[in-house]
């Protein structure tokens, strides 16, 4: 397979003004007639060039050129492309094709999701349902008729205005949709069926009346409340932040059973995994419904930075990612805690898109080269990419950015845009120059600082040396050096800030920077709030932590001290010093500190960055030895903790609403379930019997799979009690089953492969799921004790999911490929053993693109 590269962009032959479709769906197939109104594009230089369509994994039944019907002769059909050599420069093709959407396992396209059909085109799958020059840099305006059976699709929804309704002979009806924004086809989305609905209403600063409506499955609009509420939340604040408002008279939210993501921006009609929109506090954890808010706030957001402005190709997804993850970050942050978010958001970056950037397919926030684009949608692209834009934030600050963004707004809305584009209406609208900048954009991995500094007590100057350095990736050895800010500030002995908040701007491999009149020698406070997405040296003393624990006026930099000691006594084995256990003490005990924080810097790095620690000293990984030296730690702790974890415990115990699930309440649940989960390492036999009480007394879901999560780690026998009256309570419901099988899955004990086959055969279980495969295989993947057992076990378990799985749906299948990235970072034996089942996968002959792209990478 060919790798498909950016510098061979080149702008489209035809462009498609004005789409119309027609869906009759039948029970057998579905038909779809479309009339494109094509005409050759000016800036194309193949002047002569045929017209060139994409299509696949459907039956072509008849094309027609200006209402002439082609012969088989007059054009040529591939299994990808539909290729019109006789077409005017400007005209109308129409074109017949027959969908089968019960037949689509790979969820791309339109396909049956359980009762209800529904389409997810990003980024290719507009082909799989018509042929068309499927690529971000055609727009069109749309208008889709859809015809079906009333009694088995009552509901029948299209992007933009409902235009027409009515009934048709035979117990049938229709309905059409017009579009008013042109828009690339990847946006465009339908859904048939029996559906529920919850409206409302909101009211734009303009003055404009928006529908809202949320459509899910029979039976689950009770579970809707949430996501209502975080669209309103939304909206409101892109107003208030951004000065962006909602274009349509209409916003739909339907929530499907089978996705192959968290969710999809189509215009004015976002289609959601329901796990990522559906819930109440009895049906869905904390996590889960915090999750609401961010995802439905991250689809709206599209809405801008997305749908009026988008991507002139696959390569810029970063354009549209890394700015709405950036946006959803600001949301969640101003709608919750600020500091919290900037924790959890440093925290998943470090533990998913550290190693990716590490690993076999490392590859900068806009790759040059690609083979699958599904496997594109990365942490790198969306996660590192939103820190990337957070950077252009800290060097114009926040007014800055905001009259960049409205000039990026203003020059390219209703066109495709680049990454260059988008810097370049930055350093315009604040006259600064971001051309190295533009480096972030084309090399991979993570930068790494090395600072030192030395204070003059005489001159009161301090001195900070930092050099920067990238470790290599595949194809790139050596690099060039970024520009970044680095935030900091200066330290006393007792935790003061000497000088506030500075930011160096960094430009050059090795630079040097003098701070004057520092009155004593300083603990420097580096690289705060996390300013830029690298990992930073400096030879701290565990005295010097603490003062940060303790002391920094910054929060990132207070949690990042604990969490650098707890690396630090985790891995070496050492005990936890008394001061470091006071320090601890003293943050649990903080009247005046969120428990949300609490809990937070009293968790430690998990078993991934732990992992990732030992390789940046340059050891390799036994992922189960990381788990018991974390362990270890978690025990000590909870030993000279145990009476005020105990404290904390009851007192949110006895004072939280079970019902209750906003950021406070969710903080407080978090950190009582701490307290417990650590409690258990050291006093499993008191624990246990307060977990299996909560599992089958609470009304809480977060508070029953905590507890499951800790008898599954522990007691055998309570723990097949409280699996079994669980799995017997919540049947009929797949998604909390999910959380049933998911806690089975990461039981950190070996043996644990064993339950996970037998569970692959539970009838909760289903392989064309993916949120099934994710609970079950995904976790089992996380898992130290099944994924890396040591025999190779898992290895060949998750090898041979792949294969079966590849067969359904290749985009989940490479998912789970994605884990054998990093067989060069496990000991040894692990290696070999990641690249026996590599070799096996590579061998066979049928793979997808999808996972044969992850494996050959993974190889080579
Ligand atoms: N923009 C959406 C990406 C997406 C997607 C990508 C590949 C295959 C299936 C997909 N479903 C949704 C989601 C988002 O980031 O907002
Ligand atoms: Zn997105």
């Amino acid at each position: 397979q060919a790798e498909i590269r950016l510098a061979e962009y080149k702008p489209p032959v035809f462009l498609v003004d004005t789409v119309e479709l027609d869906f009759d769906i039948r029970d057998d197939r579905t038909r779809v007639s479309s009339r494109l109104a094509i005409r050759r594009n000016p800036e194309s230089a193949e002047r002569n060039a045929p017209l060139v369509l994409n299509g696949q994994g459907q039956k072509l039944v008849a094309v027609r050129v200006d209402g002439r019907e082609l012969a088989a002769g007059d054009y040529v059909l591939t299994d990808k492309t539909l290729t019109i050599r006789a077409v005017p420069d400007e005209g109308v093709v129409a074109i017949e094709s027959d969908n089968d959407p019960a037949a689509n396992t790979a969820l791309m396209g339109l396909y049956a999701a359980g009762p209800m059909l529904c389409t997810q085109c990003e980024a290719e799958g507009f082909r799989r349902i018509t042929y068309f020059p499927d690529r971000p840099d055609v727009q069109s305006r749309y208008r889709v008729a859809i015809h079906a059976d009333e009694d088995r699709y009552p509901v029948l929804l299209a992007n933009g205005n409902l235009v027409e309704n009515g009934k048709e002979a035979g117990g049938r009806h229709y309905a059409v949709w017009e579009d008013p924004f042109r828009k690339p086809c990847y946006l465009f989305a339908l859904v048939a069926g029996r559906l529920d609905k919850v409206a409302d209403r909101f009211l734009t600063r303009s003055g404009r009346e928006v529908l809202l409506e949320i459509y899910t499955e029979p039976g689950r609009s009770s579970e809707t409340g949430f996501a209502m509420a975080a669209l309103k939340k939304a909206m409101r604040w892109d107003e208030e932040r951004f000065g962006r408002e909602y274009d349509l008279d209409r916003f739909m939210i339907v929530a499907v059973s089978f996705f192959n993501f968290g969710a999809m921006e189509n215009k004015g009609l976002n289609i959601f995994n329901d796990a990522r929109v559906l819930g109440r506090a009895d049906t869905a954890t904390d996590a889960d419904i915090a999750f609401f808010e961010r995802v439905v706030g991250h689809e709206y957001f599209h809405n801008w930075s997305g749908d009026r402005v988008t991507c002139r190709d696959w390569f810029q997804i970063t354009l549209k990612e890394g700015l709405t993850v950036f946006r959803e970050q600001e949301f969640v942050g101003d709608m919750n805690s600020p500091a919290q978010e900037r924790l959890r958001t440093v925290s998943v970056l470090r533990r998913v898109q550290f190693p990716e950037d590490a690993g076999a397919m490392a590859h900068p926030i806009r790759p040059a080269s690609y083979q699958a684009v599904e496997n594109f949608y990365t942490a790198t692209v969306y996660s590192k990419g939103a820190e990337v834009i957070r950077m252009i934030q800290t060097l114009v600050g926040r007014e800055g950015f905001r009259k960049g963004l409205d000039l990026y707004f203003e020059r390219h809305d209703g066109h495709s845009a680049t990454c260059e584009d988008f810097v370049r209406a930055m350093a315009d609208a604040n006259a600064i120059d971001l051309g190295q900048f533009m480096r972030w954009y084309a090399q991979a991995g993570t930068p790494v600082l090395d600072v030192t500094s030395r204070y003059d007590a005489d001159s009161r100057a301090y001195t900070l040396e930092v050099e920067q350095r990238c470790p290599a990736t595949p194809g790139q050895d050596t690099k060039e050096p970024f520009h970044m800010p680095l935030r900091l500030g200066l330290l006393d002995a007792r935790g003061g800030d000497m000088k506030g908040d500075m930011v160096l701007k960094l430009r050059r491999p090795r630079e040097t920077f003098v701070i004057e009149d520092v009155p004593e020698k300083p603990i420097p406070s580096l690289l705060r709030d996390f300013s830029a997405p690298v990992r930073l040296n400096y030879d701290y003393t565990d005295a010097e932590l603490l003062v940060i624990l303790a002391h920094d006026s910054d929060g990132f930099n207070r949690w990042d001290a604990g969490q650098k000691l707890f690396a630090k006594y985790a891995l070496s084995g050492e005990a936890l010093p008394d001061a470091f256990v006071t320090a601890l003490r003293t943050v649990l005990m903080d009247k005046d500190l969120e428990a949300g924080t609490k809990a937070m810097t009293l968790t430690l790095p998990g078993e991934e960055e732990l992992g990732l620690a030992l390789i940046a000293r340059g050891e390799r990984i036994d992922p189960v030895a990381v788990c018991e030296k974390r362990r270890r730690v978690i025990k000590a702790l909870a030993g000279a903790l145990s009476g005020e974890l105990w404290a904390t415990y009851r007192e949110i115990a006895a004072g939280l609403d079970e019902e209750a699930s906003d950021g406070v309440a969710r903080g407080q649940r978090s950190l009582k379930n701490l307290c417990l989960a650590y409690l258990h390492r050291a006093e499993p036999g008191k624990v246990a019997p307060v977990a299996a009480r909560v599992v089958s007394g609470a009304r809480n879901m977060t508070d029953k799979i905590a507890c499951l999560d800790i008898l599954v780690d522990g007691d055998a026998a309570l723990a097949a009690r409280a699996l079994a009256e669980f799995a017997e309570t919540f049947a009929g419901q797949p998604s909390i089953m999910d959380k049933w099988l998911g806690v089975q899955a990461a039981e950190r004990h070996a043996g644990v492969l064993e339950k996970v086959r037998r569970l692959m055969a539970h009838k909760a279980f289903s392989l064309n799921n993916p949120n099934r495969v994710a609970a079950l295989v995904g976790v089992f993947a996380g898992n130290p004790f099944g994924f890396h057992a040591e025999d190779g076990s898992g290895y060949r378990f998750v090898a041979d999911v792949v294969e079966r799985l590849d067969r359904l749906n290749p985009q989940a299948a490479a998912r789970y490929a994605k884990p054998f990235l990093r067989w060069r970072d496990f000991d040894a034996g692990r290696q070999a053993l990641m690249q026996e089942a590599l070799r096996k996968l590579a061998a066979l002959e049928s793979l997808s693109i999808n996972v044969r792209e992850v494996v050959t990478k993974a190889l080579g």
